[in-house]
């Protein structure tokens, strides 16, 4: 497939006001240069050890960078160039790597896409970000990507290649495998490379897409510059301790930014370490890794952590003596499980208070236990700000509780040409409102107590309601449809659907999920739950009560366990 379309100019990320962009630069934080050519003037540095492991696939960082140079020939051969958006829906595997090291140091842009994503969540990446390629498994997990991504490619205009990974890479398609293989001539690999050194991006320069937690059919695009990135993935790595001799083990999906960013696989690169890929979460396969491989540090949301306790209990075998830090993130981490970490798998825990959107705030390794049992932690950067405010606006008493807005060297300041979401996602002021209810301790550490936003956060994978509740109205028999979090055990949250329904009429589950499943959305969207009402509850300004909604859900379940509930 070859389409051919004029070349828009480069995309840039809103830009931070020159007097902030000035300090950030005079501080150090702001290096002016490229994510790519920090990996490879890493990589240069020990170029025979192993960095990356898949399996039985080992690369070494002078394999990593020939075959991320290569990939980078061969999209440039495509007619890929810099600036052009890529956008990247593989599972965890070795590939995801090369490909976005290939894209940062062509100055291409990733754009990091779930596996999970169907139809309705990818075609809206692809349009939003106007990407010129996608990149796709062949068949995962019994789905068919390669079929989706070219009927994806056949309506949008602007997608020009389909790369795919495996063994059966369709006509029109391009092979991810050949793709990926180091270049063939030496002498000319070594000048391609050279010149990818030569034409790096810009600091400013967008370094790679990420989607904003509750990615719907519209997405939002956060665009983080190489300048940005990669201080808070070194800031991260230096706070994490990261060093050549981290073993970093790669467990959530590399499609989030946690794994790859805070400090994630980048971090381990950066500061020499070496990345293990793990391709499921499963405790009886982590395990085996991690005493295989020596890791020393892993990432992962509140849900594994209580699987891979659970799991400890029940089969104290594994040698998990070389982990030394366990980093969790994404979702409320209760404290009796923050607490059962360090006697159960011997090793630190790290609270990681993250967003797509930038700000990252980690408890630090010497914290005392109540620090990191009970708080999410302090932002990593000394110029990142906070505001905790009131309703009104106005910042809380110390120790109050309210809406944490956020600014600095790394957090957006617009999403990716999106001036609509702006207006409502920033004050006047660039202080992103980032929808999360905190109260701040005296030490600086936030707590997070709740969302302003109206988001579902289902075990780290962020939904959001109104996404749900407009399927829903696509059923017959639904008059007025919310969709709100609903307490879970394993999950820390689900997606429970109120219904009002037409007179006369009934509505079950499997219609609703039904509908969504033929609207080709991602699997874990569908509502868990779905519970009757008359009417829904409204606030004082006439919009649906969401806080009585989710009492009504505790009062329901409560019913429910004794026997005596209307649940469906
Ligand atoms: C991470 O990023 P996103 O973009 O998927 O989601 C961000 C949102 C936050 O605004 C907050 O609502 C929630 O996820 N969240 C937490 C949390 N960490 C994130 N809620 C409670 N406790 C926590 N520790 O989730 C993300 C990105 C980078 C690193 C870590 C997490």
């Amino acid at each position: 497939m070859h389409k051919t379309s004029a070349r828009p100019s480069r995309p840039k990320a809103v830009a931070w006001p020159d007097d902030m962009a000035a300090r950030y630069v005079a501080r150090g934080y702001w290096e002016g240069r490229s994510l790519g050519l920090h990996l490879a003037e890493a990589a240069r540095k020990t170029p025979e050890a192993i960095c990356l492991v898949d399996g039985e696939r080992r690369l070494s960082y002078r394999e990593l960078m020939a075959r991320a140079d290569g990939a980078a020939a061969r999209m440039s051969a495509l007619g890929l160039l810099a600036g052009d958006r890529v956008v990247v829906q593989l599972p965890n595997c070795w590939q995801h790597v090369v490909m976005t090291v290939a894209c940062l140091r062509l100055g291409a842009v990733p754009v990091w896409a779930l596996p999970q994503y169907r139809h309705h969540e990818l075609s809206g990446v692809v349009v939003h970000s106007k990407a010129k390629a996608l990149v796709v498994p062949g068949l995962f997990k019994e789905f068919d990507h390669q079929a989706m991504a070219h009927e994806i490619a056949k309506a949008v205009p602007h997608v020009e290649h389909v790369i795919v990974a495996g063994p059966h890479t369709g006509t029109g398609a391009v092979a991810l495998g050949a793709l990926c293989e180091p270049a063939d001539d030496g002498a000319k690999s070594a000048s391609f490379s050279a010149e990818l050194d030569a034409a790096a991006p810009d600091g400013d320069e967008i370094a790679v897409l990420k989607l904003s937690g509750g990615t719907t059919g519209q997405p939002k695009l956060v665009a983080r510059t190489h300048n940005d990135l990669t201080y808070m993935v070194k800031r991260a790595a230096e706070l994490c301790g990261f060093g050549p001799d981290t073993t970093y083990l790669a467990v959530l999906p590399l499609g989030h930014g946690f794994p790859y960013t805070g400090p994630g696989v980048l971090g381990t690169l950066l500061s020499g370490g070496r990345v293990v890929i793990a391709a499921s979460p499963a405790p009886d396969a982590v395990f085996a890794a991690i005493e295989r491989e020596r890791v020393t540090a892993t990432s992962v949301v509140p849900a594994i952590v209580m699987r891979w306790l659970q799991y400890r209990d029940e089969h104290p075998g594994a040698d998990l003596g070389s982990l030394r830090l366990l980093q969790v993130g994404a979702a409320r981490l209760a404290p009796e499980v923050a607490r059962q970490v360090g006697t159960k798998l011997g090793c630190s825990l790290q609270q990681v208070f993250g967003m797509a959107e930038g700000l990252l705030c980690l408890t630090r390794l010497d914290d005392p236990d109540d620090v990191v049992h009970h708080t999410q932690g302090r932002p990593i950067c000394p110029d990142d700000e906070i505001l905790v405010v009131a309703e009104d606006g106005r910042p809380v008493q110390p120790g109050e509780s309210g809406m944490l807005l956020a600014r600095g060297p790394y957090t957006l300041r617009g999403y990716f040409e999106s001036p609509a979401t702006d207006a409502r996602s920033f004050t006047k002021d660039g202080w992103y409102r980032t929808g999360d209810l905190v109260r701040q301790a005296p030490d600086g550490n936030l707590v997070v107590i709740g969302r302003d936003k109206d988001l579902i956060n289902r075990g780290g994978e962020k939904i959001n309601a109104e996404e749900i509740e407009d399927f829903a109205f696509r059923v017959p028999g639904v008059d007025q449809a919310a969709a709100v979090a609903m307490p879970d055990a394993e999950l820390g949250e689900r997606v429970c659907l109120f219904v009002v329904p037409a007179a006369g009429k009934d509505v079950d589950l499997a219609e609703i999920r039904a509908v969504m499943t033929a609207a080709k959305v991602a699997s874990f969207k569908l509502p868990d739950r779905l519970f009757l009402i008359h009417s829904l509850p409204t606030t004082a300004l006439g919009k649906v009560d969401k806080r009585a909604l989710r009492a009504e859900v505790g009062h329901r379940l409560a019913a429910a366990r004794q026997g005596s509930g209307a649940a469906s």
